[in-house]
């Protein structure tokens, strides 16, 4: 009966609850190198978030940006890293207004690192950082401007969030 109760109760924090969510996204949404495939988001000691793209490039011209949701209540993100995914570009983690622009830049602890050889973008924030949130969600869009108009690609469609993840 025991075992069948804790059964039960681990099934109630599910996958929709987890401590890791990996998300898909279809390739060839972008010619070129930021096309969005998988994200990983990973929320324990700190956030991580890994997205791995089509054709990265250390000469490309993309950008990316990382949206939070840690607060449910309030409409749209709460926090914003944008990054350039092309090599010696910079990062900054922002506030976010209603409209899902960037606000004030926050000063906290966090990193974010390109590998081109794994064709991967990651972002290590301490969890302090976005108001130590019970759970965050995530949505993630690359732009590269080109001569022709600028190139989008959001993780799984435009401003979708993955799943929330549980702090563990
Ligand atoms: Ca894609
Ligand atoms: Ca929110």
């Amino acid at each position: 009966m025991v075992a069948g109760v804790g059964a039960g109760a681990l099934a109630l924090c599910g996958p929709a609850m987890a401590q890791t969510v990996t998300v898909h996204d279809v390739a060839g949404d972008m010619s070129t190198g930021g096309d969005v495939r998988q994200v990983r988001i990973v929320h324990e000691g700190r956030v991580v978030v890994r997205v791995h793209h089509k054709d990265l490039r250390e000469d490309g011209a993309e950008g990316e940006q990382v949206f939070f949701d840690t607060n449910r209540s309030r409409p749209g993100p709460e926090y914003v890293i944008s990054a350039g995914l092309f090599d010696g570009t910079d990062y900054f983690l922002s506030t976010v207004t209603r409209s899902w622009k960037q606000d004030r830049r926050v000063t906290c602890s966090y990193r974010a690192h390109v590998d081109y050889d794994t064709e991967t973008s990651v972002y290590r924030l301490d969890r302090a950082c976005l108001g130590n949130p019970k759970q965050v969600r995530v949505a993630v869009r690359t732009a590269s401007s080109l001569p022709s108009g600028v190139e989008r690609d959001w993780l799984t469609g435009y401003r979708h969030w993955t799943d929330p993840v549980r702090h563990g």
